[in-house]
Protein backbone atom coordinates (compact mmCIF):
# COMPACT_ATOMS: atom_id res chain seq x y z
CA UNK A 1 0.00 0.00 0.00
CA UNK A 2 0.95 3.48 -0.36
CA UNK A 3 -0.62 6.79 -0.46
CA UNK A 4 -2.95 7.70 -3.25
CA UNK A 5 -1.15 10.00 -5.93
CA UNK A 6 -3.57 12.77 -6.72
CA UNK A 7 -2.97 15.93 -8.63
CA UNK A 8 -5.43 19.56 -8.51
CA UNK A 9 -8.11 20.26 -11.65
CA UNK A 10 -9.84 23.41 -11.51
CA UNK A 11 -11.80 22.32 -14.14
CA UNK A 12 -12.30 22.91 -17.68
CA UNK A 13 -11.22 26.06 -17.14
CA UNK A 14 -7.60 24.96 -16.40
CA UNK A 15 -5.06 25.48 -19.18
CA UNK A 16 -3.84 21.91 -17.58
CA UNK A 17 -5.84 19.18 -18.73
CA UNK A 18 -7.25 15.89 -17.65
CA UNK A 19 -4.91 13.94 -20.26
CA UNK A 20 -1.46 15.91 -18.78
CA UNK A 21 -2.02 14.54 -15.41
CA UNK A 22 -3.37 11.02 -16.76
CA UNK A 23 0.55 11.61 -18.60
CA UNK A 24 1.52 11.93 -15.12
CA UNK A 25 0.49 9.03 -14.03
CA UNK A 26 -2.02 10.32 -10.99
CA UNK A 27 -4.75 7.55 -9.86
CA UNK A 28 -6.82 10.25 -8.79
CA UNK A 29 -7.84 13.97 -9.41
CA UNK A 30 -8.80 16.48 -6.72
CA UNK A 31 -11.66 19.28 -8.19
CA UNK A 32 -14.93 20.90 -7.56
CA UNK A 33 -17.90 22.27 -9.23
CA UNK A 34 -15.80 25.43 -9.82
CA UNK A 35 -18.97 26.70 -11.42
CA UNK A 36 -21.56 26.46 -9.31
CA UNK A 37 -22.26 29.77 -7.01
CA UNK A 38 -20.92 29.17 -3.19
CA UNK A 39 -23.90 28.08 -0.91
CA UNK A 40 -25.75 26.50 -3.72
CA UNK A 41 -26.79 22.11 -4.14
CA UNK A 42 -24.37 20.29 -6.00
CA UNK A 43 -26.51 18.53 -7.44
CA UNK A 44 -26.21 14.36 -8.88
CA UNK A 45 -26.50 15.81 -12.57
CA UNK A 46 -23.78 18.01 -12.46
CA UNK A 47 -21.71 16.11 -10.12
CA UNK A 48 -21.54 13.22 -12.49
CA UNK A 49 -21.11 15.17 -15.64
CA UNK A 50 -17.71 15.86 -13.87
CA UNK A 51 -17.13 12.33 -12.86
CA UNK A 52 -17.48 11.08 -16.05
CA UNK A 53 -15.11 13.27 -17.12
CA UNK A 54 -12.19 12.31 -14.93
CA UNK A 55 -13.14 8.68 -15.57
CA UNK A 56 -13.25 9.05 -18.83
CA UNK A 57 -9.55 9.81 -18.79
CA UNK A 58 -8.93 6.77 -16.82
CA UNK A 59 -8.62 8.29 -12.83
CA UNK A 60 -11.03 8.32 -10.18
CA UNK A 61 -12.06 11.36 -8.69
CA UNK A 62 -10.26 11.15 -5.61
CA UNK A 63 -11.08 14.10 -3.70
CA UNK A 64 -13.40 16.93 -3.60
CA UNK A 65 -11.46 20.15 -2.88
CA UNK A 66 -13.31 22.09 -1.60
CA UNK A 67 -17.36 22.13 -0.93
CA UNK A 68 -17.16 25.76 0.15
CA UNK A 69 -18.12 26.74 3.57
CA UNK A 70 -20.35 30.23 2.80
CA UNK A 71 -19.49 33.17 4.80
CA UNK A 72 -23.36 33.13 6.33
CA UNK A 73 -22.77 29.91 7.58
CA UNK A 74 -19.15 30.85 9.47
CA UNK A 75 -20.81 33.92 10.94
CA UNK A 76 -23.86 31.86 11.36
CA UNK A 77 -26.23 34.49 9.75
CA UNK A 78 -30.44 34.34 9.38
CA UNK A 79 -29.47 32.72 6.35
CA UNK A 80 -28.31 29.76 8.01
CA UNK A 81 -30.74 26.92 7.63
CA UNK A 82 -31.43 27.51 3.86
CA UNK A 83 -26.88 27.14 3.47
CA UNK A 84 -26.73 24.24 6.02
CA UNK A 85 -29.90 22.38 4.33
CA UNK A 86 -28.14 23.36 0.65
CA UNK A 87 -24.55 22.09 2.32
CA UNK A 88 -26.11 18.60 3.61
CA UNK A 89 -27.70 18.32 0.46
CA UNK A 90 -24.63 18.73 -1.77
CA UNK A 91 -22.44 16.01 1.02
CA UNK A 92 -25.77 13.57 0.21
CA UNK A 93 -25.80 13.92 -3.30
CA UNK A 94 -21.81 13.24 -3.30
CA UNK A 95 -22.31 10.14 -1.57
CA UNK A 96 -24.63 8.77 -3.65
CA UNK A 97 -21.82 9.43 -6.33
CA UNK A 98 -20.02 7.77 -4.49
CA UNK A 99 -17.47 10.37 -3.75
CA UNK A 100 -16.09 10.02 0.00
CA UNK A 101 -13.88 12.62 0.56
CA UNK A 102 -14.20 16.52 1.21
CA UNK A 103 -12.43 19.01 2.29
CA UNK A 104 -13.73 22.26 3.68
CA UNK A 105 -12.00 25.43 5.36
CA UNK A 106 -13.02 27.58 8.07
CA UNK A 107 -10.57 30.46 7.43
CA UNK A 108 -12.74 33.94 7.38
CA UNK A 109 -13.06 35.68 4.65
CA UNK A 110 -9.59 34.81 3.02
CA UNK A 111 -8.29 31.56 1.77
CA UNK A 112 -4.81 31.21 1.57
CA UNK A 113 -2.93 34.76 1.18
CA UNK A 114 0.43 35.59 -0.31
CA UNK A 115 2.14 39.31 -0.88
CA UNK A 116 4.30 37.95 -3.96
CA UNK A 117 3.09 35.68 -7.04
CA UNK A 118 6.39 35.54 -8.36
CA UNK A 119 9.13 35.44 -5.80
CA UNK A 120 12.59 34.62 -8.34
CA UNK A 121 14.86 31.89 -6.70
CA UNK A 122 18.51 32.39 -8.08
CA UNK A 123 18.11 29.41 -10.04
CA UNK A 124 15.22 30.94 -12.07
CA UNK A 125 12.26 29.12 -10.75
CA UNK A 126 9.64 31.30 -9.17
CA UNK A 127 7.54 30.28 -5.87
CA UNK A 128 5.08 32.44 -3.39
CA UNK A 129 6.12 34.48 -0.74
CA UNK A 130 4.51 35.99 2.15
CA UNK A 131 5.78 38.90 3.54
CA UNK A 132 3.92 39.81 6.83
CA UNK A 133 4.66 43.72 6.39
CA UNK A 134 3.58 43.90 3.04
CA UNK A 135 0.62 42.30 4.12
CA UNK A 136 0.21 45.03 6.69
CA UNK A 137 0.70 47.33 4.81
CA UNK A 138 -1.99 46.28 2.20
CA UNK A 139 -4.59 45.91 5.18
CA UNK A 140 -3.30 49.30 7.03
CA UNK A 141 -2.74 51.73 4.06
CA UNK A 142 -3.99 50.43 1.39
CA UNK A 143 -7.26 49.08 2.31
CA UNK A 144 -7.36 51.33 5.13
CA UNK A 145 -8.66 48.93 7.25
CA UNK A 146 -9.86 51.25 10.62
CA UNK A 147 -7.48 50.12 13.60
CA UNK A 148 -5.70 47.75 11.22
CA UNK A 149 -2.73 49.00 13.00
CA UNK A 150 -4.14 47.83 16.38
CA UNK A 151 -4.71 44.26 15.39
CA UNK A 152 -0.54 43.70 14.72
CA UNK A 153 2.65 43.97 16.64
CA UNK A 154 3.78 47.20 16.92
CA UNK A 155 7.25 46.27 15.16
CA UNK A 156 5.26 44.92 12.46
CA UNK A 157 3.51 48.03 11.85
CA UNK A 158 6.69 50.06 11.66
CA UNK A 159 8.29 47.93 8.90
CA UNK A 160 4.92 48.00 6.93
CA UNK A 161 4.98 51.54 7.50
CA UNK A 162 8.14 51.82 5.76
CA UNK A 163 6.88 49.09 2.89
CA UNK A 164 4.27 51.86 1.94
CA UNK A 165 6.25 54.46 1.98
CA UNK A 166 8.49 52.98 -0.67
CA UNK A 167 5.33 51.57 -2.46
CA UNK A 168 4.10 53.06 -5.64
CA UNK A 169 0.32 53.12 -6.39
CA UNK A 170 0.21 50.61 -9.16
CA UNK A 171 2.38 48.66 -6.75
CA UNK A 172 -0.04 48.88 -4.13
CA UNK A 173 -3.13 48.33 -6.54
CA UNK A 174 -1.29 44.95 -8.03
CA UNK A 175 -0.85 44.25 -4.26
CA UNK A 176 -4.76 44.55 -3.23
CA UNK A 177 -5.25 42.97 -6.78
CA UNK A 178 -3.10 39.85 -6.37
CA UNK A 179 -4.62 38.91 -2.63
CA UNK A 180 -8.31 39.79 -2.96
CA UNK A 181 -8.92 38.73 -6.47
CA UNK A 182 -5.93 36.47 -8.12
CA UNK A 183 -5.20 34.44 -5.68
CA UNK A 184 -9.29 33.24 -5.74
CA UNK A 185 -8.97 33.18 -1.98
CA UNK A 186 -11.54 35.34 -1.36
CA UNK A 187 -14.08 32.84 0.23
CA UNK A 188 -17.65 33.62 -1.58
CA UNK A 189 -16.22 33.92 -4.88
CA UNK A 190 -18.48 37.49 -5.24
CA UNK A 191 -15.33 39.42 -7.04
CA UNK A 192 -13.67 38.98 -10.28
CA UNK A 193 -11.35 41.44 -12.52
CA UNK A 194 -14.01 43.23 -13.56
CA UNK A 195 -15.73 44.38 -9.90
CA UNK A 196 -14.77 48.35 -10.32
CA UNK A 197 -14.95 48.08 -6.22
CA UNK A 198 -13.58 45.05 -5.17
CA UNK A 199 -11.89 46.75 -2.09
CA UNK A 200 -15.28 47.93 -0.57
CA UNK A 201 -16.98 44.76 -1.13
CA UNK A 202 -13.88 42.79 0.95
CA UNK A 203 -14.14 45.46 3.07
CA UNK A 204 -17.48 44.97 3.81
CA UNK A 205 -17.05 41.30 4.10
CA UNK A 206 -14.87 41.68 7.11
CA UNK A 207 -17.36 44.13 8.75
CA UNK A 208 -19.89 41.22 8.49
CA UNK A 209 -17.43 39.63 11.79
CA UNK A 210 -17.81 42.55 14.18
CA UNK A 211 -18.46 40.84 17.07
CA UNK A 212 -17.27 37.56 16.46
CA UNK A 213 -14.14 36.93 18.20
CA UNK A 214 -12.24 33.19 18.71
CA UNK A 215 -14.63 31.80 20.90
CA UNK A 216 -17.86 32.58 18.86
CA UNK A 217 -16.01 31.67 15.05
CA UNK A 218 -15.20 27.95 17.56
CA UNK A 219 -18.95 27.89 18.34
CA UNK A 220 -20.03 28.39 14.77
CA UNK A 221 -17.72 25.51 13.28
CA UNK A 222 -18.95 23.31 16.17
CA UNK A 223 -22.27 23.85 15.37
CA UNK A 224 -21.25 23.04 11.41
CA UNK A 225 -19.78 19.77 12.39
CA UNK A 226 -22.71 18.93 14.23
CA UNK A 227 -25.01 19.56 11.39
CA UNK A 228 -22.68 17.79 8.76
CA UNK A 229 -20.82 15.46 10.13
CA UNK A 230 -23.73 12.77 10.59
CA UNK A 231 -25.05 13.70 7.27
CA UNK A 232 -21.48 13.06 6.00
CA UNK A 233 -20.87 9.86 8.31
CA UNK A 234 -24.51 8.14 7.19
CA UNK A 235 -23.23 8.82 3.30
CA UNK A 236 -20.03 7.46 3.84
CA UNK A 237 -17.89 10.91 3.64
CA UNK A 238 -14.95 11.68 5.38
CA UNK A 239 -14.68 15.39 5.61
CA UNK A 240 -11.05 17.30 5.85
CA UNK A 241 -11.14 20.18 7.60
CA UNK A 242 -7.79 22.69 5.50
CA UNK A 243 -5.90 24.44 8.34
CA UNK A 244 -5.27 28.32 7.90
CA UNK A 245 -2.93 29.32 5.93
CA UNK A 246 -0.98 30.80 7.10
CA UNK A 247 -2.19 29.69 10.78
CA UNK A 248 -2.26 32.87 12.54
CA UNK A 249 -4.64 36.05 12.63
CA UNK A 250 -4.92 38.22 9.69
CA UNK A 251 -7.05 41.19 8.61
CA UNK A 252 -8.27 41.42 12.79
CA UNK A 253 -10.11 37.99 12.31
CA UNK A 254 -10.04 35.10 14.26
CA UNK A 255 -8.00 32.27 12.47
CA UNK A 256 -8.95 28.90 14.67
CA UNK A 257 -7.20 26.11 12.81
CA UNK A 258 -3.88 26.86 13.04
CA UNK A 259 -1.88 24.97 15.52
CA UNK A 260 -2.58 21.26 17.24
CA UNK A 261 -4.63 22.03 20.13
CA UNK A 262 -7.14 23.50 17.31
CA UNK A 263 -6.87 20.51 15.80
CA UNK A 264 -7.41 18.50 18.71
CA UNK A 265 -10.70 20.47 19.99
CA UNK A 266 -12.22 20.24 15.96
CA UNK A 267 -11.77 16.76 15.81
CA UNK A 268 -13.41 16.45 19.76
CA UNK A 269 -16.39 18.18 18.61
CA UNK A 270 -18.10 15.36 16.68
CA UNK A 271 -16.42 11.98 17.71
CA UNK A 272 -16.77 10.34 14.16
CA UNK A 273 -14.15 9.41 11.89
CA UNK A 274 -16.12 11.40 9.18
CA UNK A 275 -14.55 14.40 10.90
CA UNK A 276 -11.37 14.53 9.89
CA UNK A 277 -8.55 16.78 8.65
CA UNK A 278 -6.91 17.75 5.20
CA UNK A 279 -3.12 17.59 6.86
CA UNK A 280 -1.41 20.63 4.85
CA UNK A 281 2.34 20.60 5.78
CA UNK A 282 2.95 23.95 4.21
CA UNK A 283 0.55 25.73 6.02
CA UNK A 284 0.98 24.27 9.46
CA UNK A 285 4.58 24.35 9.16
CA UNK A 286 4.89 27.71 9.57
CA UNK A 287 4.61 28.06 12.65
CA UNK A 288 6.95 25.39 14.44
CA UNK A 289 8.07 22.90 12.44
CA UNK A 290 9.01 19.86 15.22
CA UNK A 291 5.55 20.77 15.95
CA UNK A 292 4.31 18.85 12.92
CA UNK A 293 5.82 15.75 14.16
CA UNK A 294 3.70 16.08 17.34
CA UNK A 295 0.34 16.67 15.24
CA UNK A 296 0.99 13.82 13.74
CA UNK A 297 0.93 11.65 16.72
CA UNK A 298 -1.80 13.32 18.56
CA UNK A 299 -4.79 13.81 15.17
CA UNK A 300 -3.01 11.07 12.99
CA UNK A 301 -5.68 8.66 13.10
CA UNK A 302 -8.20 11.35 11.72
CA UNK A 303 -6.21 12.59 8.97
CA UNK A 304 -8.02 11.69 5.50
CA UNK A 305 -5.96 13.79 2.80
CA UNK A 306 -2.46 14.93 2.57
CA UNK A 307 -1.17 18.29 0.91
CA UNK A 308 2.64 17.55 1.35
CA UNK A 309 5.06 20.67 0.39
CA UNK A 310 7.82 22.78 1.88
CA UNK A 311 8.65 26.25 3.17
CA UNK A 312 11.66 28.54 3.85
CA UNK A 313 10.94 30.19 7.30
CA UNK A 314 12.28 33.94 7.44
CA UNK A 315 12.25 36.27 10.45
CA UNK A 316 8.94 38.98 11.41
CA UNK A 317 6.52 35.76 10.29
CA UNK A 318 7.88 35.80 6.76
CA UNK A 319 8.20 32.83 4.36
CA UNK A 320 8.31 31.65 0.71
CA UNK A 321 7.39 28.32 -0.47
CA UNK A 322 10.21 25.92 -1.75
CA UNK A 323 9.09 22.76 -3.69
CA UNK A 324 8.22 19.65 -1.52
CA UNK A 325 11.39 17.74 0.13
CA UNK A 326 13.49 20.20 1.18
CA UNK A 327 12.97 23.07 3.80
CA UNK A 328 11.85 23.30 7.38
CA UNK A 329 9.37 20.63 7.26
CA UNK A 330 11.26 17.41 7.29
CA UNK A 331 9.36 15.29 4.80
CA UNK A 332 10.98 12.04 5.55
CA UNK A 333 9.72 12.14 8.94
CA UNK A 334 6.49 13.57 7.99
CA UNK A 335 6.03 10.85 5.32
CA UNK A 336 7.79 7.97 7.55
CA UNK A 337 4.86 8.82 10.29
CA UNK A 338 1.97 9.10 7.81
CA UNK A 339 3.14 5.51 6.09
CA UNK A 340 2.95 4.04 9.29
CA UNK A 341 -0.23 5.64 10.46
CA UNK A 342 -1.82 4.21 7.36
CA UNK A 343 -0.05 0.55 8.07
CA UNK A 344 -2.35 0.88 11.18
CA UNK A 345 -5.29 1.16 9.55
CA UNK A 346 -4.52 -1.67 7.16
CA UNK A 347 -3.92 -4.12 10.30
CA UNK A 348 -7.04 -2.69 11.65
CA UNK A 349 -9.05 -3.40 8.77
CA UNK A 350 -10.84 -0.09 8.14
CA UNK A 351 -12.83 1.07 5.07
CA UNK A 352 -10.81 2.03 1.81
CA UNK A 353 -12.01 5.70 2.43
CA UNK A 354 -10.01 5.43 5.42
CA UNK A 355 -6.78 3.85 4.00
CA UNK A 356 -6.27 5.32 0.66
CA UNK A 357 -4.34 8.81 2.09
CA UNK A 358 -4.92 10.31 -1.28
CA UNK A 359 -1.87 12.71 -1.25
CA UNK A 360 -1.05 15.64 -3.35
CA UNK A 361 1.99 18.17 -3.88
CA UNK A 362 0.21 21.23 -2.71
CA UNK A 363 1.35 24.67 -4.77
CA UNK A 364 4.34 23.89 -6.88
CA UNK A 365 7.32 26.20 -8.26
CA UNK A 366 6.84 27.90 -11.04
CA UNK A 367 10.11 26.55 -13.64
CA UNK A 368 10.97 25.45 -17.43
CA UNK A 369 7.63 25.37 -19.33
CA UNK A 370 5.38 26.89 -16.76
CA UNK A 371 6.41 29.71 -17.92
CA UNK A 372 4.76 29.07 -21.34
CA UNK A 373 1.95 27.83 -19.57
CA UNK A 374 0.05 30.23 -17.59
CA UNK A 375 -1.77 28.26 -14.68
CA UNK A 376 -3.52 29.26 -11.46
CA UNK A 377 -0.94 30.91 -9.02
CA UNK A 378 0.61 27.91 -7.10
CA UNK A 379 -0.41 25.19 -9.42
CA UNK A 380 1.95 24.82 -12.75
CA UNK A 381 2.40 21.57 -13.95
CA UNK A 382 6.06 20.88 -14.10
CA UNK A 383 6.84 22.13 -10.57
CA UNK A 384 4.17 19.70 -9.31
CA UNK A 385 5.08 17.32 -11.44
CA UNK A 386 8.64 17.22 -10.09
CA UNK A 387 6.99 17.71 -6.46
CA UNK A 388 5.03 14.47 -6.73
CA UNK A 389 7.69 12.77 -8.46
CA UNK A 390 9.88 13.46 -5.79
CA UNK A 391 7.46 12.22 -2.91
CA UNK A 392 6.77 9.35 -4.66
CA UNK A 393 10.34 8.53 -4.94
CA UNK A 394 10.69 9.33 -1.14
CA UNK A 395 7.74 7.60 -0.38
CA UNK A 396 9.20 3.79 -1.92
CA UNK A 397 12.21 4.30 -0.09
CA UNK A 398 10.65 4.41 2.98
CA UNK A 399 8.01 1.60 2.45
CA UNK A 400 10.67 -0.54 1.23
CA UNK A 401 12.54 -0.01 4.37
CA UNK A 402 9.52 -0.14 6.65
C1 LIG B 1 -5.23 25.20 -1.12
C2 LIG B 1 -6.38 25.91 -0.41
O1 LIG B 1 -4.29 26.32 -2.93
C3 LIG B 1 -4.28 26.15 -1.72
O2 LIG B 1 -3.49 26.70 -0.95
O3 LIG B 1 -4.54 24.36 -0.28
O4 LIG B 1 -6.90 26.90 -1.20
C4 LIG B 1 -7.42 24.89 -0.08
O5 LIG B 1 -7.94 24.38 -1.27
C5 LIG B 1 -8.60 25.40 0.69
O6 LIG B 1 -8.20 26.11 1.81
C6 LIG B 1 -9.42 24.22 1.13
O7 LIG B 1 -10.70 24.63 1.46
MN1 LIG C 1 -2.93 23.10 1.37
Amino acid sequence: MAFEKTMRWFGDKDPIKLSDLRQIGVEGIVTALHHIPNGEVWTVDEIMKVKNKIEAHGMRWSVVESLPVSEGIKIHSDDYPRLIANYQESLRNLGRCGIDIVVYNFMPVLDWVRTDLHYKLESGVEVMYFDFPTFVAFDAFVLKRPGAENDYPAEIVAKAREVYKNMSEEEAERLAYNIIVVTQGFIDGVVDGSTPDYKKVFLSYIDRYKGIGRDQLRANLSRFLKDVVPVAEEYGINMAVHPDDPPFPVLGLPRIVSTKEDLEWIISQVDSVSNGINFCTGSLSVRSNDYILDMIKSVGHRIHFLHLRNNVLLPNGCFHEYGHIEGCVDMYEVAKALLIEQRRRIREGLKDKDIRMPVRPDHGVKMLDDYTREANPGYPLIGRLKGLAELAGLEMGIERSL
